[in-house]
């Protein structure tokens, strides 16, 4: 890449030397063994459904020389899988320089745009010169991604073939629950079969739901997280100079709420709803209507009719109102794929659909927006509803104004009411990454490898002690089958990785319940402004709240 192709950060980025801890620093170490643990779920049918790589234990890297693999020359390939996250190219970088500091005859493939490169076998070969233009950038465009299911005969038979064609003694599968998900089941099925393929997953999204005892955070978290922190900073500063609107914004983070909540930590805007919370008060969609009205009534009452309300994307699964209607939703679209599929338009299949669907639900399906009733007619390829693409933000504006004129024409509401409503999703998924992600991607890649050395296969790389210097990082492997759980997706029972909901009972969420009074009223709001990249610690090496709140409950 020449400099005139670059910007000035981009090209100061590329020299940036990631901080990891002493013990991965010489390139190779051991692992030690530590207990098994059993799957959140129902254990009997997990182990049924992978005989071969259930039970395993959980493992740290540690001291050593190179695992039962020693330092023989590796091919290892590596798959970007899902949505983009900041970091995956570091991670990238981690996995190229552990190899060859191993062994500089070890080969790095990239598979193309997500698993299907795998299946169809496309890949480039990682070189010293192409992991050096990607260094400590955003994004996972030096070999692209994809949302793409391991799951078939077929799939499973295309991704063998693969390894066996390129000789290679492992995968690195870099996703969230749904692909690390796929890893577990490829794992699986190359035990079965005997080829000599490793699998290891990376623990990777911004929406921080693939996270657990062992693996204190997803990459990516960190960065999106600042990336929308900012930006709702700045526009709570607009709110409070304009005097004039009402800024509905939801943010990116699928169903969990960790986004939103991080982000409310870190500029406390007026109002901010975490979706985990209303389903423990069995909440539904005209209760979130009424809190948020009250809250404009009072800053009305006090002169104020502006404000910031945040609202995080998965909302509406939580509802006590659309759980059931969503479940049901979900099982009728696994029964009727193929007659829904011979349909000529969006039209006849919302029709169709409904005429399927109980009487409440129907009614629910019904009241929606068409935009949103077809929307919810899609899923991934994972069965997930598409939330990003429901605009509940702007549900909740034409209801709460219609409450606001009703209010007004009873002659209690005397303020002014206009609102404007903003989605900040796909903006934080390629910033550059903050020293965190660009540390925590290259490690994850670098302790990934010692877990290739040792010979393990089925197991996605842990990290603990993340609040603190990377220096002090501890890496490992988890099981992925004893992450895995039973979930209903279009009608059938899939193993999936138990998503990490936001915790009630967590030092972040906790935080914010103590403060959220205060945010409502008075205008506290905080400006995170830019990631800092260069500068003093505090601000280049900053843990996100979730982190430090929860090390700091943990302590406790
Ligand atoms: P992953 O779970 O794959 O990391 O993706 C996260 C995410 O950014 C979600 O927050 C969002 O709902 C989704 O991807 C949107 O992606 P798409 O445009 O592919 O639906």
């Amino acid at each position: 890449m020449s400099d005139c192709t670059i910007s000035p950060l981009q090209k100061a980025r590329l020299s940036y030397a990631p901080k990891m801890p002493g013990i991965l620093r010489g390139g190779k170490c051991a692992v030690s063994q530590g207990k098994v643990i059993m799957p959140p779920g129902n254990s009997i049918k997990i182990k049924e459904m992978f005989p071969k790589t259930y039970g395993k234990p959980l493992v740290t890297l540690c001291e050593g020389g190179g695992g039962s693999l020693g330092s023989s020359p590796l091919t290892v390939g590596v798959v970007l899988s899902g949505g983009p996250a900041p970091g995956g190219h570091n991670a990238i970088a981690g996995l190229f320089d552990a190899l060859k500091a191993a062994n500089p005859a070890s080969r790095l493939v990239g598979f193309l745009n997500g698993p299907k490169g795998v299946m169809m076998n496309k890949s480039r070969e990682i070189t010293k010169e192409l992991a050096a233009q990607y260094r400590n950038t955003g994004g996972f465009d030096m070999i692209g991604s994809g949302r793409d299911k391991i799951e078939t005969a077929e799939e499973l038979a295309a991704c063998a073939k693969t390894a066996v064609e390129t000789g290679l003694n492992a995968l690195v599968i870099v996703g969230g629950d749904d692909s690390n998900t796929n890893a577990a089941i490829l794992a699986e099925y190359c035990e079965a079969i005997k080829i000599a393929m490793r699998v290891i997953g990376l623990p990777k999204t911004i929406d921080g739901d693939m996270r657990n005892e062992y693996i204190e955070a997803s990459f990516g978290f960190d960065t999106a997280t600042r990336t929308y922190a900012k930006l709702v900073g700045n526009v709570c500063r607009d709110a409070m100079s304009s005097r004039k609107y009402y800024h509905f914004i939801k943010l990116m983070g699928r169903s969990a709420s960790h986004v939103a909540l991080e982000v409310a930590l870190q500029t406390q805007p007026n109002m901010a709803i975490i979706s985990e919370e209303l389903q423990a008060r069995k909440q539904t969609f005209s209760d979130v209507v009424d809190q948020i009205v009250d809250v404009i009534c009072r800053r009305a009452a006090s002169g104020k009719n502006y404000g910031v309300i945040v609202i995080p994307e998965g909302l509406l699964e939580f509802l006590d109102d659309f759980k059931s209607f969503l479940k049901e939703l979900g099982l009728k679209l696994g029964e009727e794929e193929s007659s829904l599929a011979a349909l000529a338009n969006e039209k006849e299949r919302r029709e169709h659909l409904h005429s399927k669907l109980s009487k409440d639900s129907a009614k629910v399906y019904r009241s929606l927006p068409v935009g949103v009733q077809e929307v919810l007619l899609r899923r991934d390829p994972h069965g997930n509803v598409v939330v990003s693409q429901i605009e509940s933000e702007k549900a909740i504006i034409e209801y709460v104004t219609e409450k606001i004129e009703a209010l007004a024409k009873e002659g209690k509401f005397k303020g002014k009411f206009a609102a404007l409503g903003h989605f900040f999703g796909y903006e934080g998924r390629c910033g550059f990454p903050s020293n965190f992600d660009a540390d925590y991607t290259y490690c994850l890649g670098y302790a990934g490898v010692q877990l290739i050395r040792a010979g393990l296969t089925g197991y996605t790389v842990s990290a603990l002690n993340l609040a603190g210097p990377a220096e002090e990082w501890i890496f490992g492997g988890v099981p992925i089958t004893s992450m895995l759980t039973l979930e209903n997706r279009k009608g059938q029972w899939k193993p999936v990785i138990k998503k990490h909901l936001a915790d009630l009972e967590g030092g972040p969420f906790k935080r914010f319940a103590a403060e959220r009074d205060k945010w409502a009223i008075g205008d506290v709001y905080k400006f995170p402004g830019d990631i800092q990249f260069f500068g003093p610690s505090e601000l280049t090496d900053a843990r996100t709240l979730t982190l430090q709140l929860e090390a700091a409950a943990k302590k406790r």
